[in-house]
């Protein structure tokens, strides 16, 4: 048995998101645990509030760095999401998956055994996997968002305006249709043998929803005013 703690959506450097008040929990998780998964937006390159991308980068490395070395009998996944599938962050994630041993990266997704680890913006619409890389390409050399910007999202973020608004485009069947479809495109559907599926993105809690034979999970996200937890398992 593989014990394996999956979190999503940390949204780190976002300063909407609560990400540095769960640090301590992802560490006393991952020192009881034999797999790891950062499920995608872990790092937020569009609102960092760091002056750069390439500082938002090393920040990155930094804390995975530190992480995996902390952890080192765990081995630790890092799946990307949309915030997060930026060039510069997928050539430092080459570099440091070479120094450490026990660090590895997927751009879309992760599975093992019957389980399938992956972000979730494939809910976004109906997306096959073609649809997701055209999709993903505009993020790659996205632009940092301006302070103004920036400001304009606290407010909507202060009046729970992101709460409503996952709510609403995220419901749950059509959801769990749109990532069952895709799970079918790539070939890891029931059919193929996947029984469980974590995925986050929607900032909507799901736990273990059961739509045509798998069971899915969602975390949520730690943005102020929407429930977020930490998943744990045995695979
Ligand atoms: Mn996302």
């Amino acid at each position: 048995m593989t014990s394996v703690c999956v979190v999503s959506d940390l949204h780190m450097f976002c300063r909407r998101s609560e990400w540095n008040h769960y640090l301590e929990q992802l560490d006393r998780a991952a020192a009881d645990a034999d797999l790891f998964v950062f499920n995608g937006d872990t790092f937020d390159f569009k609102w960092t509030t760091l002056e750069s991308i390439d500082h938002t980068v090393e920040q990155a490395v930094e804390f995975l760095r530190s992480f995996s070395y902390r952890h080192a009998p765990c081995q630790v996944h890092v799946n990307l999401g949309n915030h997060d599938h930026v060039q510069k962050f997928m050539d430092a994630l080459d570099r440091l998956s070479r120094e450490l041993g026990n660090l590895s990266w997927h751009p879309y997704y992760l599975r093992v055994g019957s389980t399938l680890f992956l972000h979730g913006d494939v809910a976004n619409r109906k997306m096959n996997h073609r649809d997701l890389e055209r999709y993903r390409a505009s993020w790659l050399h996205h632009k940092k968002q301006g302070r103004i910007r920036n400001q304009i999202y606290d407010v909507a973020f202060g009046a729970k305006a992101h709460v409503a608004i996952s709510r609403l485009a995220f419901p749950h069947k059509r959801t769990l249709r749109r990532v069952a479809a895709y799970l079918d495109d790539i070939g890891h559907s029931a059919g193929d043998g996947v029984s469980r599926v974590f995925f986050g993105h929607t900032h909507v809690p799901v736990s273990g929803a059961t739509y045509n034979g798998v069971t899915y999970h969602n975390g949520g996200a730690p943005m102020k005013g929407m429930k977020f937890s930490l998943l744990k398992a045995k695979i």
